[in-house]
């Protein structure tokens, strides 16, 4: 069979509460994701691999491009969330500290900066920090479902974080940034801790 498969959610969907709700990450994982997937699978006559696809979208058509982009996108994303553990602060690793202080100065700079970006995106989209071929580390941000592999397939995502209204909105409303701030809370850090080893 030639189609696009959701990967399993990590955890349950009440498990990042009381920062993330249940009812948000059923409706984002079964409505959105798996409505991209659904979508994908309908316009796409044959399996190309989702990297090589999102690696070369500029050939395909914009619907092809926003459900590919929200497949991909999702399918990193929670990965990159984790359980929420109230007896943790949820510090990120030393590998990763270390290159968010060279990168940003400090993690709340990182943090901050995050924020800035998530803001600054008008209507939907992602922010994204990436590491670039020459082996530092910024963060950009893409407006829909694009991502930052669409534009330069050289450089490796660390971490990415879901601003459309959809990811908040049931629970925080228009507080973007209240949603920001609390998601540190289950930012899962294994992920760009392991990305970073990878690429030492
Ligand atoms: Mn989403």
């Amino acid at each position: 069979m030639n189609i696009y498969l959701p990967i399993e959610l990590p955890y349950s969907y009440s498990a990042l509460e009381p920062y993330i709700d249940k009812k948000t990450m059923y409706v984002h994982f079964n409505e959105h994701y798996l409505g991209y997937i659904k979508k994908l699978n309908s316009l796409l006559p044959a399996r190309v691999p989702i990297q090589s696809l999102i690696k070369n979208i500029d050939k395909y058509s914009v619907d092809i491009r926003n459900n590919a982009g929200g497949y991909f996108n999702h399918s990193l994303f929670w990965q990159m969330l984790t359980p929420f553990n109230p007896f943790s602060s949820n510090e990120p690793p030393l590998l990763v500290k270390n290159i968010i202080i060279r990168d940003f100065g400090s993690v709340y700079n990182f943090k901050q900066q995050i924020l800035e970006k998530a803001k600054k995106r008008f209507g939907s989209g992602w922010v994204w920090w990436i590491l670039r071929p020459t082996g530092d580390t910024i963060i950009i941000e893409t407006p829909y479902q694009d991502n930052p592999l669409m534009k330069n397939p050289n450089i490796k995502i660390l971490l990415g974080i879901d601003v459309w209204e959809h990811a908040y909105y049931l629970q925080y409303q228009a507080k973007r940034e209240t949603y920001i701030n609390n998601i540190w809370n289950v930012i899962n850090w294994n992920y760009p801790n392991r990305v970073l080893l990878e690429n030492k």
